[in-house]
């Protein structure tokens, strides 16, 4: 199965590398990032995914950010993924290319829903504000897959993660996610002997998947996936304040831990189901990272790299 990956150089690009080396040696993979393409343009992109002629298009490329990327770069956050979206699904189409999986949110579902989501209650509502923008746009890519397989018997689909981390992550202090925003601010609280400081409260809750755990599960399910989407995670959830303590912990800067509650919590929750996943995986069991043990790693490698990083 020959499968080109876009999204190379990112968190997830990165953990699908190393997994797909170790674990499925069977699978044919072509890495590009935005230097081999800018998927922003829509003639590149087509001629690229012509020349790799792919039977697959694992396409991860997004901009991503945590949720102050998101409060506070709206415009670039809804154009950059709309445009890119829609070059990768035309350039699928106009290529012939049969499959393609691309990377929705837990984050882009109704804010006001019952727990847990599942895969059917993405337009129950709108999504949280702080965060409209880009989950607008991750919607748009499934409302046009869904229009390519109805008119046109495609199999374009997502997948749909919770909250990832791992190592290769970005770890912008203002724009990154919670967890290597903490892992960069524990690292130089560390170093200078400042405060750790926690933004908001440090009580909404998140599911937290390992990105060579969600990696393995893509590449275990690419074969079998159809039209309809799957939900990816962890389904064990943590409070900000445990995932804060546990990398205080990994820096020994527990005494230095401290919150800003004034600061924005964000969505206070977003518990999403993994039956569907279970199913599809055909067993009831996954051996997932423990968070404490997903952070060590990160922190290790974080520690080991310092600052040749995304930073
Ligand atoms: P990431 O680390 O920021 O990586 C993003 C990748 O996209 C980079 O390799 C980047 O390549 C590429 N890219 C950005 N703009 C591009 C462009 N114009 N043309 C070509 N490539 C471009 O992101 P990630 O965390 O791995 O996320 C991967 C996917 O998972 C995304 O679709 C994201 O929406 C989704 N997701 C992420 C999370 C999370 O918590 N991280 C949660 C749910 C879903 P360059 O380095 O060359 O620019
Ligand atoms: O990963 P995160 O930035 O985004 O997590 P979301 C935000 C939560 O972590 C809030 C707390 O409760 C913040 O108050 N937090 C504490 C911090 N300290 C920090 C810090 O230094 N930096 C950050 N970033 N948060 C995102 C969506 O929501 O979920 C994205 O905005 C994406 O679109 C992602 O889908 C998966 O989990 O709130």
């Amino acid at each position: 199965m020959k499968i080109l990956v876009t999204g190379a150089t990112g968190l997830v690009g990165t953990a699908v590398q190393r997994v797909s080396k170790s674990l499925f040696p069977e699978y044919n993979m072509t890495f590009i990032s935005s230097k081999d393409c800018d998927l922003l343009d829509l003639e590149r992109t087509t001629s690229t995914f012509k020349t790799h002629s792919p039977d697959c298009v694992l396409h991860l490329a997004a901009d991503v950010g945590g949720l102050y990327k998101n409060m506070n770069q709206k415009v670039q956050m809804y154009e950059n993924n709309l445009i890119m979206n829609y070059n990768v699904i035309k350039s699928c189409y106009h290529n012939n290319i049969k499959q393609l999986v691309g990377m929705l949110s837990t984050c882009i579902f109704p804010d006001d829903i019952e727990y847990p989501i599942d895969e059917t209650k993405l337009t129950l509502g709108p999504p949280h504000a702080s965060n409209d923008a880009y989950a607008y746009a991750k919607r748009m890519f499934k409302v046009q897959c869904d229009a390519y397989n109805d008119q046109y018997n495609t199999n374009y689909n997502c997948v749909i993660p919770a909250n990832i981390y791992g190592i290769n992550d970005n770890y912008d202090l203002n724009d990154a996610h919670v967890i290597p925003a903490l892992i960069h601010k524990g690292y130089l609280a560390r170093d200078q002997g400042d405060i750790f400081e926690v933004l908001g409260t440090g009580e909404p809750l998140r599911q937290f998947i390992y990105s060579d755990d969600l990696a393995e599960i893509i590449l275990r399910l690419l074969p079998t996936l159809n039209q309809d989407s799957v939900i990816i995670t962890n389904p064990q959830e943590y409070k900000i304040k445990e995932a804060a303590t546990y990398i205080a912990e990994a820096f020994e800067i527990e005494a230095r831990l401290k919150f800003q509650p004034t600061a924005s919590d964000g969505q206070y929750r977003k518990q999403a189901s993994v039956d569907h996943m279970l199913k599809l995986l055909n067993t009831d069991i996954f051996q997932f990272t423990s968070l404490k043990d997903g952070i060590d790693r990160t922190v290790k490698h974080f520690i080991d790299n310092y600052p040749n990083l995304r930073i």
